[in-house]
């Protein structure tokens, strides 16, 4: 592709000069740092540090003064010790799960929602998407990011959305032949149960379509799998990645060149640690993406801890960006599982079952793949008192743990009940979760 020919949103901060990159950076740190002293959470921490204004980071580099900040922290500052501005000023609310049942939450006023979304347009022109195209939107709507998050900065770029959300897959056929849908937004497993479906239509054939893209995230994948998916369905496959505590799709986007995921520098500042010293990696090693926030005024997020392991591509992109490549994930540094692309933690499962009355000591997770999707079961032992009750006590738990883990994790496991003493117990640490499907 000649040069002529890449497209950007905003090509002056794309390709800026590292320095101006770094000075926007460097600016927008100091307002960061000055709003998450105003709150519940960051205040006490960053005074212990001896940080008491904005102005006390002098240079990039004072980042590593700066406390981290996880997950569990979240759930600690939950619902709103992270709040910068006052409660009136925020407009919109998303989510994540959490370890527990406690979610992680957000909350942006509405110059963080234009933010988001212009964030989120600047990611879609990235990949070549254009106001004339006809966007159908297959990730859920409500909490999780993919559905609204997408959504905004999709109808910021000027396109038309259809907010089809996850699912009914022979309604999104329909929609995408009769408004001749252009690009689709999808996790890479509902892609190919997608180009599936396509197959044993009776009543349409990939001739009626005009999709010419996908954008695909939130679970890893491999390139192998991104190639599948081109070559089935005949398009481009662009690899989108994205946190809901930094805002959800659009933090690291892949350009026309599909040769690594730009984070957007000037919205972000990342650093790769490893994660068992929280020392920098050498630049190029493979360790924990941790990234601070600079576009939100109502939820600073300081060091984030975001558990998925990348490296930085050090050669320069033929797209002229200069904001810098990651390559894609390689896995996390923890338990979390990504199921149909919702984010389950073992420990959510458990406290369900540490909850209910007549479960035993034992239970085991397991992943599979039911044709192209993710199926998820949980095997229980229940306790000889319970085994020994009538089967329609057993089967009310089996209901009660269904659904109660439904509401928790807003996916439908299968329960298994299984006598007491018929799962596996391993010496030392308890296998609790067997993923079955094959490696992304
Ligand atoms: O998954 C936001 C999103 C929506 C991203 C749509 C892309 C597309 P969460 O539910 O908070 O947010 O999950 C975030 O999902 O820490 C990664 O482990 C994983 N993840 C997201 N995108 C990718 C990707 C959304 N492209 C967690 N490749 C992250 C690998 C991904 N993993």
């Amino acid at each position: 592709m000649s040069a002529r020919g890449i497209p950007y949103r905003d090509k002056a901060v794309e390709t800026a000069p590292r320095e101006v990159i770094e000075w926007m950076q460097l600016t927008a740190l100091r307002k960061q740092v000055a709003a998450a002293l105003k709150t519940p959470f960051y205040g006490p921490r960053l005074a212990e540090r001896g940080i008491s204004s904005g102005e006390d980071i002098k240079t990039l580099a004072d980042i590593r003064k700066l406390p981290f900040t996880t997950k569990n922290d979240l759930r600690e500052a939950y619902p709103f010790g992270l709040l910068a501005v006052p409660k009136e000023e925020v407009v919109r609310v998303h989510a994540s799960s959490g370890t527990t049942g406690t979610p992680t939450v957000i909350y942006l006023t509405q110059h963080d929602l234009d933010m988001a979304s212009d964030t989120m347009a600047r990611s879609l022109q990235a990949a070549g998407g254009t106001k004339d195209d006809i966007i159908q939107n297959m990730m859920t709507y409500g909490l999780f990011t993919g559905g609204l998050g997408f959504h905004y900065g999709a109808e910021k770029m000027g396109a038309m959305v259809i907010p089809t959300s996850a699912g009914n897959t022979l309604r999104q056929l329909k929609f995408m032949k009769d408004f001749g849908t252009t690009m689709i937004h999808a996790t890479p497993s509902y892609l190919l149960h997608l180009h599936a479906a396509i197959e044993e239509a009776t009543d349409l054939k990939r001739s009626d379509l005009k999709l010419r893209k996908a954008i695909t995230g939130a679970e890893p994948h491999s390139e192998e799998l991104r190639q599948k998916i081109q070559d089935k369905l005949g398009i481009e496959v662009y690899n989108c990645y994205g946190m809901s505590e930094l805002n959800g799709p659009g933090v690291a986007f892949e350009c026309v060149f599909r040769t690594g995921l730009h984070i957007w520098e000037d919205r972000y500042i990342m650093e790769i640690i490893n994660p068992d010293t929280l020392e920098p990696v050498a630049e190029g090693e493979t360790g924990e993406l941790v990234m601070t926030i600079l576009c939100r005024d109502a939820m600073p997020l300081l060091r984030y801890r975001t558990r998925d392991l990348t490296r930085i591509l050090l050669d320069p992109c033929p797209c002229g960006r200069t904001h810098r490549r990651i390559a894609r994930f390689t896995g996390r540094t923890d338990d979390m599982l990504i199921i149909n692309g919702v984010n389950v933690f073992p420990s959510q499962i458990e406290e369900v079952l540490l909850k209910a009355k007549g479960v035993g000591a034992n239970y085991l997770i397991i992943v599979e793949k039911a044709g192209d999707l993710d199926r998820l079961t949980v095997q229980v032992e229940i306790t000889p008192e319970m085994f020994a009750d009538d089967a329609r006590v057993i089967n009310a738990l089996r209901d009660t743990l269904k659904s109660e883990m439904t509401a928790l994790i807003t996916i439908n496991p299968h329960i298994e009940i299984k006598q007491p003493g018929s799962l596996p117990v391993s010496e030392g640490k308890a296998k609790r979760v067997e993923d079955r499907r094959p490696k992304a």
